[in-house]
């Protein structure tokens, strides 16, 4: 070897061989990471590290494995931008101004983002948004347009409009994946994985259109629920019977254009802004099923019922690429040795009705869509494993997140930081939490409503163009089919109820109802 070679050979070895100490000592020294994936419309009931009814999801049940899986936790108001700007937040819709999707979210407020970045985090924001005016407090931002599409979806990126071809929920994470190669290494991050999945018309990536071949999905015993007692509920327009569009969410769009549904033509555009590649993968599945459909005539409850597992077929088609995308994420963690110092929180913006009461959507305080699946692996130092029951709720992340990051949780923050719960710490915790949905009247017509939830009961008050109570035993009554408000026995109950549900009002300022 040449005096050269040798001293090249030498100093390369030195820098391989010192590496992974100083890259120990780092992780060591800096705060730790934060990635938070959520996606839109995930209901815990496909997702298998909670219910293993319908799909495996090994890479989201990895996060639970390795961490902790809340299986008490809630959303305060169960819509889309509201429930980003609690997380935001911390802080109630009616305290932080978005109540509904109608809104515009006010970015000179303060959010977790910020502190993060004012304690020394660069912080990142990839994928659906959602609050009308533009990200404040991310280093680097990419988000969708409003709902954004399935198929070669535009991005604004940090203000500019930008077209990117694929799969929403892999470019998602490819664009997520770029954002930490690039990011300035010497610095602790946070970032922000939002997917446009599972939300509705829940396009599949073509690659997955065979998943499920032949499988017929277990209907949910109140599928054919008749809604007695419950006059909200009669009169949601959310019904995979009577709602569920046959060509834009069922794909239905046969050659002949015979299947004139309201939607058609929406859906037209949405398979319009595939290429040439996907659409013909696209129709080679759909095509066979459109055509049987047509010939078998379907009426009544068998229409009802193929509807209801075409649903499922689409959904958790979606739910697999988010899986296997999540996948792609932790491995990246694993390989570039970040594992260690990173929370990983799994989320979705709130639950979803997969046929109970027979519905899709949320908005309800019934438990399918107040419920919301929440996966935490925590950093190295904080010893939290396994299954946290206490009932949390999308309001505490943001205290979470500071609190993880050394930062003082301020004052008027409404939400608890779930450190000290995980590792047994806790002093005490709330026994009741509250739900304040606004978004009436509206697209699926569900009425405004509030209440409250003890670990046994519900109790909810149906407002604004109804006057209407309803009470829950959800020991007795999982499925909430059985409104107790006028039965005999439960006036105590639901007395006490209500006082505790004033002074929960009062707790979090939501004395005014009439404001929204
Ligand atoms: C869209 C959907 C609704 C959905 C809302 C809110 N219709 O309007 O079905 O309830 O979003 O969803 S669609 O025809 O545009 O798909 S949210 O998750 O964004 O709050
Ligand atoms: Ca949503």
């Amino acid at each position: 070897m040449n005096k050269n070679l040798l001293f090249l050979f030498l100093l390369l070895s030195g820098m391989f061989a010192c590496k992974p100490d100083k890259e120990k000592a780092e992780s060591e020294a800096k705060p730790p990471n934060i990635v938070f994936i959520m996606t839109d419309d995930h209901s815990y009931q496909t997702l298998s590290a909670y219910d293993r009814r319908y799909i495996q999801t090994p890479n989201l049940d990895r996060i639970a494995n390795e961490g902790v899986k809340f299986t008490n936790s809630f959303v305060t108001n169960s819509i889309c931008g509201p429930s980003r700007a609690v997380m935001l937040t911390g802080k109630h819709s009616h305290v932080n101004g978005f109540v509904n999707n109608s809104g515009e979210f006010d970015g000179s407020q303060p959010t977790f983002p910020k502190y993060l970045q004012q304690a020394g985090y660069q912080t990142a924001l990839v994928g659906k948004w959602h609050l009308k005016s533009q990200p404040t407090g991310f280093n680097h931002w990419e988000i969708l347009i409003g709902q954004g599409n399935y198929y070669n979806t535009d991005f604004i990126e940090n203000g500019e409009r930008n077209r990117s071809e694929g799969y929403v929920t892999d470019v998602i994470t490819d664009k997520s994946l770029d954002w930490l190669e690039k990011r300035d290494k010497e610095k602790p991050f946070c970032l922000l994985v939002h997917h446009k999945a599972t939300h509705r018309i829940w396009m599949p990536d073509t690659a997955l259109l065979n998943l499920f071949e032949g499988q017929e999905f277990d209907v949910p015993e109140s599928f054919f629920d008749g809604y007695e007692g419950r006059t909200a509920a009669a009169e949601q327009k959310m019904s995979i019977d009577k709602d569920m569009d046959l060509v834009y969410d069922l794909k239905m769009l046969d050659k002949e254009g015979e299947l004139l549904t309201k939607y058609r033509k929406a859906y037209e555009g949405m398979y319009g802004r595939m290429n040439e590649e996907q659409k013909a993968a696209w129709d080679a599945y759909y095509d066979p099923i459109i055509e049987e459909f047509k010939k078998a005539g379907l009426k009544g409850k068998e229409l009802a019922l193929w509807k209801y597992q075409r649903y499922m077929q689409d959904y958790l088609k979606c739910v697999k690429s988010v899986d296997n995308n999540v996948g792609r994420l932790l491995d990246y963690l694993d390989e570039q040795g970040l594992a260690e110092n990173t929370l990983v929180v799994y989320t979705s913006d709130q639950g979803f009705y997969m046929g109970e009461h027979g519905w899709f959507d949320k908005r309800f305080m019934y438990e399918e869509s107040l419920r919301t699946p929440l996966l935490m692996r925590f950093p190295k130092g904080i010893e939290a494993k396994g299954n946290q029951e206490a009932m949390v709720q999308n309001l505490d992340y943001a205290p979470t997140f500071l609190d993880l990051a050394g930062v003082p949780v301020p004052e008027d923050i409404q939400g608890a930081s779930l450190l000290p719960l995980v590792q047994g710490k806790a002093k005490d915790w709330r026994k009741a939490i509250y739900y304040h949905y606004y978004e009436y009247p509206n697209e699926h017509m569900v009425k405004r409503h509030y209440g409250i939830r003890t670990d046994r009961y519900k109790l909810i008050h149906f407002y604004n163009d109804i006057d209407e109570w309803e009470l829950y035993d959800l020991k007795n009554d999982p499925d909430e089919m059985e409104n107790l408000i006028e039965k005999e026995g439960y006036w105590d109950i639901s007395e006490e109820l209500k006082t505790e549900l004033v002074n929960l009002q009062s707790t979090y300022q939501d004395t005014d109802k009439a404001t929204f």
